[in-house]
């Protein structure tokens, strides 16, 4: 009778641990196993970010072998840096950074180091006193993301050859001030401003990268009689806010006045191809799989590249086919 009981028990208790297995759940020790990335990403304000997100996501899944853990900052660095000391009290194996502005990253990212988690840069860069000029003795172990001065210049040059010595009005649309994207594309406008004394400055202001931004900034120019045949959007969202503006207003994208873009993201080549950008630099959004084989390098105590500048391109309409746009990633 006593073995009948015991007997009874022992099943009761097998089926009740079998309830309380969710079909979901890892077991503890494959969970363990999974490398831990903390990554501080700047927002979702425009297609570039979300499909940088989309990327981490992909490549860091738990297939892959990680455990990704995303805070989303809404373009706010005082949130990046709670994020990064919540990373820190995790314990987590790396920090991924994609930093809303260059400065201001010493004393969260030397907590890191203190902590002895590696931090991997995206994206835009930090500007630190302490992140140059001091090998092994850094901020940061890896960083990847663009030149954005140079994607600037290719803007400016295509301008010039495009429109020779024909005087320019051009509205500037900047990304959010103090982003490496905004300083370095800036950058190349203020030098194509100097050396080409035929182009004005008619407006300038940060559209923070967002659509709804740049359409309310076109919206108060044309409000306001701004004289303008161009537009300079330091993205593609705010080129399509700007384009929203210009067709509510009666005017002509592409005829009226020249866009030039900058990401190259689908939707924006689709509008390179109708003629309403005349030109979108690219700015590649796919870090995903560049950060994981930074880690994996890690994890095998290589060394990786410190600096990792992604190969980037321009479209204009010219040789711009549907097959192109289609086989693009982002
Ligand atoms: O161009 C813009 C995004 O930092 C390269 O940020 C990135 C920029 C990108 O919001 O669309």
């Amino acid at each position: 009778m006593k073995k009948i009981i015991l007997l009874m028990m022992l099943a009761a208790l097998a089926l009740f641990c079998g309830c309380t297995a969710s079909p979901g759940t890892q077991p503890a020790a494959a969970y363990d196993d999974l490398i831990v990335v903390g990554f501080s990403q700047v927002g979702a304000e425009s297609d570039w970010r979300n499909a940088n997100t989309r990327s981490m996501q992909q490549a860091l899944s738990a297939e892959n072998g990680f455990r990704l853990i995303i805070d989303d900052a809404q373009q706010k660095k005082e949130r990046q840096i709670t994020a990064i000391r919540n990373f820190i009290h995790q314990g987590v194996d790396y920090i991924v950074l994609a930093p809303t502005t260059e400065d201001g990253w010493d004393t969260v990212l030397a907590e890191a180091r203190a902590a002895g988690i590696p931090v991997i840069i995206i994206d835009r860069m930090i500007d630190s006193s302490l992140a140059t000029g001091y090998a092994g003795d850094d901020l940061f172990t890896a960083w990847i993301g663009s030149d954005f001065q140079r994607q600037g210049n290719a803007a400016v040059q295509w301008l010039e050859q495009r429109f020779g010595a024909e005087p320019l009005r051009i509205v500037h649309l900047q990304g959010n001030y103090g982003s490496s994207a905004q300083v370095g594309r800036s950058a190349s406008l203020d030098a194509g401003l100097a050396r080409n004394p035929h182009w004005t400055l008619a407006a300038r202001d940060s559209g923070d990268f967002t659509q709804a931004k740049g359409q309310e900034l076109v919206e108060a120019y044309l409000a306001q009689g701004v004289d303008f045949n161009v537009i300079f959007a330091e993205n593609d969202n705010m080129a399509y806010g700007a384009i929203d503006a210009l067709k509510n207003a009666g005017l002509t994208p592409g005829k009226d006045v020249t866009i030039v873009s900058f990401d190259a993201n689908r939707r924006a080549l689709e509008m390179v191809v109708a003629g309403e950008i005349s030109y979108d630099v690219e700015c590649n959004p796919l870090h995903g799989p560049r950060v994981r084989a930074v880690i994996e390098q890690l994890e095998r105590g290589e060394t990786p590249p410190r600096f990792t500048f992604v190969e980037e391109s321009a479209f204009d309409a010219n040789g711009l086919t549907q097959e192109i746009i289609d086989s693009r990633g982002y």
